[in-house]
């Protein structure tokens, strides 16, 4: 099969356009909440429905994941909100004296 030089230079023109429109686009993260031994069931589903909008069936379920497997996504965000969630679970930890903690992961 051949094709022609005009053929070939389209081809390549799609791809690089594609190529650049998909750098172009902002990169989303996901919000990881991490498993310790000392933050309370309750307080960690409290923080899954006032931070991550989440009901209290899902935060329960998130809970438990993270429990029993070390790690559980909370949501996926722009950076900024993903950094911003992640500092007001800081924030609240710290309040009330846990080492609760998320982990900011590039989707
Ligand atoms: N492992 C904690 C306990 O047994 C509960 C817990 C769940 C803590 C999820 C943090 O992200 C977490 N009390």
């Amino acid at each position: 099969m051949e094709f022609s030089g005009a053929a070939m230079h389209q081809v390549k023109e799609t791809v690089l356009r594609k190529n650049v429109q998909e750098q172009q686009e902002p990169s989303r993260y996901k919000v990881l909440l991490l498993n310790d031994d000392y933050t309370t069931m309750d307080f960690v589903i409290m923080v899954l429905m006032v931070i991550f909008h989440k009901s209290l069936k899902e935060a329960r379920q998130i809970m438990l994941h993270v429990h029993r497997n070390g790690k559980g996504l909370c949501g996926i965000y722009a950076f900024e909100v993903a950094e911003t969630k992640a500092a007001q679970v800081s924030v609240m930890a710290e309040q009330h004296k846990f080492p609760l903690k998320c982990a900011l992961e590039e989707e």
